[in-house]
């Protein structure tokens, strides 16, 4: 489909700077030649797109929103969310590695460690010469990590780290992990662990039906040996990693409008040149009305998205405003991708169209950085003050 055709039914371009619509066009023009002609290959065969973490640094995409001096761009929050939204056009794993990599490692060193951290870790990670997980979620402890089972004791001069964690993007190929373990007062602290410690492992997760051109894999700690200096030094509690999701979460609830927006143009294109029964299948109401519907929602969820980064870039975004975002918005977009997929019959299935792609990762989407469910109770509990969890 023509770029031309990607919808802005609203005038949302007429409250964006000029800043930001460059940078959204100057990504989006990235994905048309690096990611569209590489992703379905990558997607088939389970395998990310060789080079991906570099060419993601070059185009300003990993830590947008972090200061030029400490290696990134600087950007706004709606940047950050623009470029979100254009890299999951191309494919939600491609979003994920630049989520991960800006929200899980950039923004907890950049917010909770020393300088030396900041100076050593963040300028190799915003020119993707360093790639970085966020080990939170545990085999047995993923909607409730303050329930996490991994250890730390104090050594001396050093911390001794015992334990594990699953479901971890891009730990398989990380140079560095930002791990989230419970120090002998019990207490949830961050740290930050290097590849080549001794004990330190990062098996790959095979053969998952989602997202599969981004590395899924463990962490597991077998007495691994953590030098004191890379403690995160100012932050302790649970907050530490929720915060973190707090601004992937923000990403995400942009990024899930660019898969939205694919499945969108890629089906109004399709029914437009499809003939059955002599006429093009556009011309039935029952398609019409999934492509009214589909755009209605895209729309909500554009000036949702907007909105949610005004209140962001003025520091007044509540946790809960970004959990309705988040499960408003992945669940639009993974509704666009059933549905459209259906609108092209039989070649719905095929990987020359994005929407069975999109709608298995979204599968993923849908599940990683707090549940569907979870998203509702955090709404629950801002509404009625009683937590709903536990
Ligand atoms: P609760 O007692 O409510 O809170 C504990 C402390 O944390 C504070 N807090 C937050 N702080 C900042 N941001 C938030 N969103 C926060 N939510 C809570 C809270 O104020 C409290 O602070 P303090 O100072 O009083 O101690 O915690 P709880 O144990 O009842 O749990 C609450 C719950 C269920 C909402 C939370 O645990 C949760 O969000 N669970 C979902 C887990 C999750 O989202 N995991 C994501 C793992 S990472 C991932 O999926 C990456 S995928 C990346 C990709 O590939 O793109
Ligand atoms: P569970 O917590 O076991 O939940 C199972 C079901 O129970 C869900 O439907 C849930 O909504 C429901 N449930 C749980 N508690 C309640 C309740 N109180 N009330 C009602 N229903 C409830 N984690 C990381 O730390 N780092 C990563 O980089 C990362 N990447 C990921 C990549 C992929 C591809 C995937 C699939 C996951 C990733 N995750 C990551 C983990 C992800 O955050 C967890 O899968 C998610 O938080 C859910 O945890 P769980 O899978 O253990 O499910």
């Amino acid at each position: 489909y023509p770029l031309t055709s990607i919808p802005d039914y609203y005038s949302i371009d007429s409250l964006l700077t000029e800043e930001h619509k460059l940078i959204r066009d100057s990504v989006r023009s990235w994905v048309e030649s690096f990611v569209m002609p590489k992703i379905d290959e990558a997607a088939q065969n389970h395998t990310d797109i060789p080079g991906l973490m570099k060419e993601l640094g070059n185009i300003g995409a990993l830590g947008p929103y972090i200061p030029e001096e400490y290696g990134g761009p600087g950007l706004d929050q709606i940047s950050y969310g623009l470029i979100m939204q254009e890299l999951e056009r191309g494919d939600s794993a491609v979003r994920s590695a630049a989520s991960v990599q800006s929200s899980l490692v950039m923004f907890p060193i950049f917010e909770y460690g020393s300088e030396e951290q900041k100076r050593k870790y963040l300028p190799k990670l915003a020119s993707g010469d360093m790639i970085g997980c966020f080990g939170l979620t545990e085999p047995n402890h993923g909607s409730d990590p303050s329930s996490m089972e991994s250890k730390f004791t104090d050594q001396g001069d050093h911390y001794l780290l015992n334990g594990a964690k699953m479901w971890i993007t891009n730990s398989p190929i990380a140079d560095i992990a930002v791990v989230w373990a419970k120090g002998e007062d019990g207490k949830v602290r961050g740290m930050i662990l290097e590849r080549g410690m001794e004990g330190f492992t990062t098996p790959t997760t095979h053969n998952k039906w989602s997202l599969r051109a981004s590395k899924t894999g463990e962490l597991v700690f077998n007495n691994v040996k953590v030098p004191k200096e890379n403690l995160l030094p100012n932050v302790e509690g649970l907050k530490g990693p929720l915060s973190c999701l707090n601004s992937a979460r923000y990403g995400i609830s942009w990024g899930v409008i660019g898969a939205a927006i694919d499945c969108y143009c890629t089906a109004v294109q399709y029914t437009k040149e499809r003939k059955q029964f002599g006429k093009p299948i556009a011309s039935f109401q029952l398609q019409q009305k999934k492509l009214a519907e589909f755009l209605t929602e895209i729309t909500k969820a554009q000036l949702l998205c907007l909105q949610l980064g005004n209140l962001k870039n003025a520091h007044k975004a509540s946790p809960a405003q970004i959990s309705m975002a988040k499960r408003n918005n992945v669940k639009m977009a993974i509704d666009i991708a059933r549905e459209s997929r259906q609108m092209l019959g039989g070649m719905g299935i095929m990987g020359e169209f994005p929407m069975m792609r999109h709608a298995a990762n979204l599968e993923s989407v849908i599940t990683y950085e707090g549940t569907h469910d979870i998203h509702l109770l955090i709404t629950g509990m801002d509404i009625t003050g009683i937590n709903a969890f536990g």
